[in-house]
């Protein structure tokens, strides 16, 4: 039988490609976001390949998020992945200029809706004592940037919860893990930057890593036999050394 993932943040940037490079191998998917449209837009390209649900929630909403997975027909139900992906960051200001609904924001999507998430899905794991769950963590989860403050600090919490969702699982034999990630060419930072014309900088002069380089290296650790568990794996595009050394051309 063939195993099922589930997606959160599958619109576009690394959910996307996660979702593309998983249809490759004939993973069932079941896959999240807000914008409906793109979401049937993905499932028309990817049925072909594979089984395709979509789950149309935002992952703020906690009750929402609970009805939308129990919503999952028969044959999405059982989730062997968890992919852990929606998030963003939202705005970057010193901390004293930062605005409130930024900060309410990056801690509701990235920490909170990540464990919204996961309450719906971790009983099921642990009553079939089975399950992988990776959550997208970020080189901001390591280390500390100026004006990363809020987003640096929501990752910080989310390679936190990956511990301790390892630590508590253990007993279940469910894997647990995080990918994190340096600069990746996404809508991330036309979203961090309201569309404002910064977002387009954000990449120029040194070549990112794509979403399809992280997409790939989820599919490596998810296909790792049962015996191996990738915990935390921190991956940058070759110009980066770390959030503040980046060689531009
Ligand atoms: P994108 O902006 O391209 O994708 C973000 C995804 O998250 C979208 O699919 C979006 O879907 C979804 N999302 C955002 N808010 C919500 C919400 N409230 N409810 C449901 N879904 C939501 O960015 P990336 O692909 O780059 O980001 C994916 C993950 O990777 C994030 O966790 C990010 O922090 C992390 N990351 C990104 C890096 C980068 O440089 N790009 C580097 C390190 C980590 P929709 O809007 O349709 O709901
Ligand atoms: C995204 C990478 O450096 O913009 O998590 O925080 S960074």
């Amino acid at each position: 039988m063939k195993e099922t993932a589930l997606i959160t943040g599958a619109t576009s940037g690394i959910g996307e490609a996660t979702a593309y490079e998983f249809a490759k191998q004939g993973i069932h998917l079941v896959l999240c976001g807000r914008r409906l449209e793109r979401l049937n837009t993905i499932k028309a390209a990817l049925n072909r390949l594979t089984k395709v649900h979509i789950l149309n929630f935002d992952i703020r909403d906690k009750e929402e998020t609970l009805i939308a997975i129990k919503s999952l027909p028969k044959e999405f139900k059982c989730i062997d992945i968890l992919i852990n992906n929606a998030g963003n960051a939202h705005g970057l200001d010193p901390i004293e200029d930062g605005s409130i609904d930024d900060w309410d924001a990056m801690m509701d999507i990235n920490v909170k809706g990540l464990l919204y998430v996961s309450k719906a899905i971790i009983p099921q794991m642990t009553k079939r004592k089975s399950g992988h769950i990776i959550n997208i963590g970020s080189s901001a989860g390591k280390e500390v940037y100026p004006k990363g403050n809020v987003y640096c600090a929501s990752k910080h919490a989310v390679l936190a919860l990956t511990e301790g969702m390892r630590i508590d699982l253990n007993p279940y034999g469910i894997k647990v893990g995080a990918v994190s990630p340096g600069l990746v060419e996404t809508e991330f930072s036309k979203v961090r930057f309201k569309g404002d014309a910064k977002a387009d900088l954000a990449y120029q002069g040194y070549k990112a890593l794509e979403a399809k380089d992280i997409a790939e290296i989820i599919y490596f650790v998810v296909s790792r036999p049962y015996h191996v568990n990738i915990a935390d794996l921190l991956v940058f595009p070759t110009a980066q050394a770390n959030s503040v050394t980046l060689k531009k051309l």
